[in-house]
């Protein structure tokens, strides 16, 4: 990596008792250019095609639900005081492609503690913008908008549970989720919800996106897993782009198992995909 780039010299460079040698950065026009975000077309080159309608300022944010401290934000003065980090987080998607990505953004437990969860708080849901001038690709149904996301409490205060504001040590593009997107390294990618607009604390467990639309095929917990196949491919293998083949293993957790590992003691990790 670059010795003289902040992006590499600080933070966990992927961390992780999975760090391996050869693992490089991949590069800003790869992580730009092939994107997930049904809000802007379901081609991987659609988002960067489309997304330039979305408006990431002025952002208003709400948060609500077991917390002490409700409120309709403004983004900038969420983020005002927070320090961001750059981190270098290798990021699996659950269709068995994976990047690395220097991420710039600070961890959700900054922000989470500020809003003071009651005794309640067991799960954080996070949404993101429904708006079809902006995201034109609501016009279609092809999911219940708006996405929706969700985390556990104690994995959404583990410092490697991120929000991203930048990647690169530039502000996010919009197709990767500008102003800010939810990033959750040993998690399949589906669970990094985009552009949020909402924030809500919850006794029960979130319905997110993916689980209501294919229950079989995606879980809440989406934790990366090389030993539970997603029902129609394999997860043992993924293609680390730009590569065109399934060219590395995956690891349990991605990589961070020696993190993430105790958040997950005792419980069947094939029931609870
Ligand atoms: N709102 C929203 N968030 C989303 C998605 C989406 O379609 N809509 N796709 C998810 C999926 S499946 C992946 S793999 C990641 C991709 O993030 P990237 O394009 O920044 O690599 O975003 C996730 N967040
Ligand atoms: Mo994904």
């Amino acid at each position: 990596m670059g010795a003289a780039a902040p992006w590499a010299t600080r933070g966990p460079t992927p961390t992780g008792s999975g760090a391996q040698d050869d693992e490089k950065l991949t590069s800003y026009d790869h992580i730009t250019s092939y994107n997930n975000f049904y809000e802007f077309g379901t081609d991987k080159d659609d988002p960067k095609k489309n997304a330039h309608t979305l408006r990431p300022r002025p952002w208003k944010v709400r948060v609500d639900g077991e917390i002490a401290k409700p409120g309709d934000y403004d983004l900038d003065d969420l983020l005002s005081g927070i320090t961001m980090e750059d981190r270098i987080y290798r990021m699996r998607c659950v269709e068995a492609w994976s990047m690395v990505i220097p991420w710039r953004g600070f961890p959700l437990s900054t922000l989470i503690n500020r809003f003071e969860p009651t005794s309640k708080a067991k799960y954080v849901e996070f949404r993101t913008l429904y708006d079809v001038e902006q995201m034109p690709g609501q016009r279609r149904r092809v999911l219940p908008w708006p996405y929706v996301e969700g985390l556990r409490m104690d994995e959404a205060m583990h410092p490697l549970a991120i929000f991203a504001t930048g990647l690169y040590g530039r502000d996010l593009p919009n197709q990767n989720g500008a102003p800010f997107r939810l990033v959750v390294p040993w998690k399949y990618g589906f669970k990094g919800v985009k552009s949020i607009v909402s924030i809500r604390f919850t006794e029960g467990q979130p319905r997110n996106t993916w689980a209501v639309m294919a229950p079989r095929e995606y879980g809440f917990y989406a934790n990366v897993n090389p030993d539970v196949d997603h029902p129609r491919w394999s997860q043992k293998r993924e293609r680390r782009l730009p590569g065109l083949f399934k060219n590395r293993k995956t690891q349990l957790f991605n990589g961070y198992a020696d993190e993430v590992g105790h958040l997950y003691t005792g419980m069947d990790l094939r029931r609870n995909f």
